[in-house]
């Protein structure tokens, strides 16, 4: 396929790709069963009654003081939801069950090694945990309500005790991912200004006992040389009293968890009531420059809005069995394994480790075991399991009624068996397309109310309503077949309240590309841009088609190319680094780099496996690219950009398209050669791309 002069895709050839799926209805004994059956509610959550609609999400929730003004936007866009009302995200998610549920599950956490036995956390259980430490936290790290800190926890139940003991308090926690690496925490430490970092000495993945202290010297070293001290240390212990790191106590700044709470035994502290535009939390994710970007969620309307999805779209019920395989270091974990979930007074699994260790059964084994009914993952984990064992479901005696999608498009293929293998027919499917920006759920189906369709999310979710707009902010109808940028037209309250200490950025970012009016305090005129490419069918479903901004999704993992490539750049040998996608079958896509070395410099493999490590380093294994392409040049415009596309394309055996506006398009072919010899050398064959992937990588880098 070549596009002429043209280097972008148009829209209209994505339309020509688009294939329409058919409908799945929920069964029937769901529908019987379901939160939200009757239509009514889809009428209830229609624009005309926006925002008054909301109520209904925050009166899940026991507020100390009622809100006086629903939605205030005389700040545009820094939208105000609940104005006036007082809470306590803590006292929601635990206190005020105990009357009813004190001896239910609250957690139920499964310990990778099948040798430990899974440990249910019940309310009570957890009302005392949450207490102490945040006697702790108070006592001990002198935190206070508005302070923040630092989490770098794994996922053990210590990591929403942690957060509960946090939000308890009013301080507002900032979990980095286990698996991204001490530079990476660091750097967020820094940024979000903690001087407390609590983190764990080992975890278990894959059968290994993870060392992830040595990280905690790592991430209080980065901070350091960013200017910014970290004042203690706080250590559980993955086995209390038995330390699973070789990294030295540093005396004076770490202490272990396990030592110190004993004097905070049994000590109740009083939630403390925050203004419902109290921040609750950060969640630092990438974007198109390498600084990572905190989003600042709140307390009262982020709370209310994952109460109602967990409710209405998990159709979470208090005799339900209800597991999120997410990682909690996500914002799916915090949404829909804590927050959301805990707020329903629900009981909530959690597993450590991987979901197919020791064997693609181990989920479905957790499933039968647990009775687990409703049951969430990401496209990713569908695919390996999907892989490693497609025969897996039927030997084990498990059944569920509703099963989660969500973090990348799914391939129908992979939805069908999802649907059919993994959930035996027997279950609705949603497929939920949102960010870590967003708080809670964007587009997606009622289970019981709008028959799903394989790859699309379904509608905007209630009281949220989605546009697409083309490059010059007109709207591309839905029906028209064309692709466009996903946007949503209203403020909703789950939505982020700002980037951590760079507010020109949020307003940049988020609104500035389509806002109307700058000095209008109406919020029509401010629609959020979600940096998605999205095709609505004739139904008013969409598509997700994926970023428009340099960012790789990587199994569900949001990786900036610019932070990859300055990771690269630290590798002193390093002149120019691009980082670009390449189609993966399990992780969806994975990274590809090609460096230039400084002059009179030599390739060789150690200086490939040099820039590896540098990015295991700043970012984390996840991050880990598939290769690393030594090339003399790049290919680059005549204003010396580099044209990311043209090496995406090589990478994915694809058509590189017009480079004759290059500044040195002789050096294309170069690049194929080298690379595509190498990679069918090495047996990387690739499969043919389908016409939208190929449409995605012709567009890669225009966001440049
Ligand atoms: C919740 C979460 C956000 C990006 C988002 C989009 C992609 C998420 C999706 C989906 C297609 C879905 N994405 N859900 N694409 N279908 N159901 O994943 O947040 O980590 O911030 O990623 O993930 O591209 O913009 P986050």
């Amino acid at each position: 396929m070549t596009s002429g002069q043209e280097p972008q895709v148009s829209e209209a050839q994505i339309a020509v790709h688009w294939r329409e799926e058919e409908y799945y209805q929920p069964p029937a004994a769901f529908i019987a069963q379901a939160n939200a059956a009757d239509p009514a509610i889809l009428q209830r959550f229609s624009e005309e009654h926006f925002p008054g609609c909301f109520t209904e999400y925050a009166d899940l929730l026991s507020w100390d003081a009622a809100w006086h003004t629903m939605l205030d936007t005389s700040n545009p866009p820094f939208w105000k939801w609940f104005v006036g009302g007082r809470l306590n995200a803590c006292h929601n998610c635990v206190d005020r069950h105990l009357p009813t549920s004190r001896n239910k599950a609250a957690l139920i956490w499964v310990p990778e090694p099948e040798t430990e036995d899974t440990k249910a956390i019940t309310y009570q259980e957890l009302y005392r945990r949450v207490n102490e430490f945040a006697a702790m936290l108070r006592g001990f790290a002198g935190l206070q309500s508005g302070d923040r800190v630092t989490f770098h926890l794994p996922m053990v139940p210590e990591l929403p005790v942690s957060m509960l003991a946090c939000a308890r308090l009013g301080v507002i926690h900032s979990e980095v991912f286990g698996g991204f690496s001490g530079a990476a925490c660091g750097d967020r430490i820094a940024d979000s200004r903690s001087h407390i970092l609590v983190t764990m000495d080992g975890y278990y993945r894959n059968g290994d006992l993870v060392d992830h202290k040595a990280k905690a010297d790592e991430a209080v070293q980065t901070a350091g040389k960013l200017g910014h001290q970290v004042d203690k240390v706080l250590v559980w212990r993955r086995h209390p009293g038995r330390y699973a790191s070789k990294a030295p106590m540093v005396e004076g700044r770490d202490f272990f968890v396990d030592e110190v709470l004993p004097d905070y035994r049994g000590q109740v502290l009083a939630p403390v009531s925050m203004p419902a535009e109290a921040p609750l939390f950060l969640m630092y994710t990438s974007g198109t420059t390498a600084r990572p970007k905190g989003c600042q969620h709140s307390t009262g309307g982020y709370l209310a809005y994952v109460a109602g999805t967990s409710k209405y779209y998990q159709d979470i019920h208090p005799q339900d069995t209800y597991w999120c395989a997410a990682d909690i270091g996500w914002i799916t974990g915090h949404s829909y394994i804590v927050y959301g979930p805990l707020a329903l007074g629900a009981s909530s699994v959690m597993y450590e480790g991987v979901p197919t260790y020791p064997d693609p059964g181990r989920v479905w084994r957790i499933a039968e075991r647990l009775g687990v009914n409703i049951f969430h993952t990401a496209p990713t984990t569908i695919r390996m399991l999907r892989k490693l064992g497609p025969d897996q479901p039927k030997r084990y005696d498990y059944h569920l009624k509703h099963m989660t999608t969500v973090g990348e498009p799914i391939e129908p293929e992979v939805w069908r068996w999802y649907h059919e293998v993994a959930g035996k027919g027997e279950a609705v499917i949603v497929d939920t397309w949102w960010q870590t920006e967003n708080g809670g759920f964007l587009g997606s189906t009622l289970p019981a109310l709008q028959p799903m369709k394989p790859g699309s999310c379904g509608p905007g979710v209630l009281g949220v309503y989605p546009v697409i707009y083309d490059e010059n902010g007109d709207v591309v109808p839905a029906g028209s077949g064309r692709a466009g940028n996903i946007c949503i037209r209203n403020p909703w309250p789950g939505i982020f309240q700002t980037v951590w200490g760079q507010p020109d950025r949020f307003v940049e970012i988020y609104y500035q590309k389509y806002c109307r009016n700058k000095d209008s305090t109406d919020w029509h005129d401010w629609p959020y841009f979600a940096g998605d490419g999205a095709v609505q069918a004739a139904d008013g479903y969409f598509r997700i088609l994926g970023r428009v901004d340099d960012v790789i999704n990587v199994a569900g993992h949001r990786l900036g190319t610019k932070e990859l490539e300055s990771a690269s750049l630290t590798v002193e040998e390093i002149a120019e680094a691009a980082a670009v996608p390449v189609m993966d079958e399990l992780r969806g896509r994975a990274v590809e780099m090609y460096v230039a070395l400084k002059p009179g410099l030599t390739p060789s493999t150690d200086i490939e496996d040099k820039v590896t490590r540098a990015i295991e380093h700043e970012i984390g294994k996840i991050a880990r690219p598939k290769n690393v392409w030594i090339v003399s040049d790049m290919p680059k415009t005549r204003s010396g950009k580099i044209m990311r596309r043209v090496i995406a394309s090589i990478s994915n055996f694809a058509d590189v398209g017009d480079v004759s506006t290059l500044a040195n398009p002789e050096i294309v072919d170069d690049i194929r050669r080298h690379v595509q010899s190498e990679k069918l050398a090495r047996g990387d064959t690739p499969r043919e791309l389908t016409p939208q992937e190929a449409d995605e990588i012709k567009a890669f880098g225009h966001a440049e």
